[in-house]
């Protein structure tokens, strides 16, 4: 059976072996903390420091191959110390979508390969479009809650997951200590890939939402389904559609990410050693 095929067929076995090769290949028995650096916060990883250990993800179990050449995404291990307390971070820097058409088992095969890799905490981190006015591009805000608009799960068979605390908030509130000026808001998940109409919003904002992306949702709730503690963390990188009258762009998404990376890179690594 090939990695892929062991993905689609058993999902847990890929991840457990996916994790088993991640201790093999970095030495370290177990990781403490998970991070899934969505577009926008590749660069804040670099506040990291010098990863121990670095390779394509596509090399491990049930990470597929690139769907373009040479755009894998890349898994990273590093050894953070403070204090003397040594806390291992797994890495991952980019991420499968829903809208990609594959299905949602790539989706989810990083959290779940992180948890049997031993993390007990998972970051969530993504760009998303603010449907809350009073939110401004550049803006990092705090997940406590999302609604599920594609209404597609990770899970199937009778598994009945109490989610009243799915974004812990034990963590909220230690990145909260960190930084006091952060928001907290409702993620709304869109499948994409395209964005939504004007009167879309205006049904997310009547519903309860603050953020609106293609990402977390389904991840947030496998990291919790395996036990782990999850932090979801959006970067507000437009407004969403309708908001302002204007157009909705790529590369306004790439550059407010490039904008917020050194602050967000210095929340992260000064809130991780804190969680565990
Ligand atoms: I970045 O406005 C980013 N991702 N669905 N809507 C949705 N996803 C997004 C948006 C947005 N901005």
């Amino acid at each position: 059976m090939t990695s892929t095929e062991l993905l689609y067929s058993d999902p847990l076995a890929a991840a457990t072996q996916a994790a088993k090769e991640i201790a093999d290949r970095t030495g370290v028995a177990s990781h403490d903390v998970a991070l899934v650096m969505g577009s926008g916060w590749v660069s804040a990883a670099d506040a990291l420091g010098a990863p121990a250990y670095e390779c394509n993800a596509d090399e491990l179990t049930g990470f597929l191959p690139p769907a373009v050449e040479g755009h894998s995404g890349k898994v990273r291990s590093y050894e953070l110390v403070e204090n003397g307390k040594k806390i291992r971070a797994l890495v991952f820097l980019g991420r499968t979508h829903l809208y990609e058409g594959k299905g949602m088992e790539p989706v989810v095969h990083g959290v779940r390969t992180a948890v049997k890799a031993g993390c007990k905490v998972v970051i969530l981190t993504n760009a998303c479009g603010g449907i809350n006015t009073k939110y401004k591009v550049g803006q990092p805000v705090l997940i406590r809650d999302h609604i599920s608009l594609t209404a597609a799960s990770p899970l199937s068979g009778a598994t009945f997951i109490d989610l009243t605390d799915l974004y812990s908030k034990r963590i909220r509130a230690i990145v909260k200590q960190e930084d006091s000026s952060l928001e907290e808001g409702v993620y709304v998940h869109w499948r994409g890939p395209t964005y939504e109409t004007p009167a879309e919003i205006l049904m997310m904002r009547t519903m309860g939402a603050d953020l609106v992306g293609m990402s977390t949702v389904p991840e947030a709730i496998a990291a919790h389904a395996l036990g782990a503690e999850v932090l979801g963390i959006s970067l507000v990188t437009n407004a969403a559609a309708g908001v302002t009258g204007e157009k909705l762009n790529h590369e306004e998404v790439i550059a407010a990410g490039k904008a917020a990376a050194d602050r967000m890179g210095a929340l992260l690594s000064s809130t991780i050693p804190k969680l565990i």
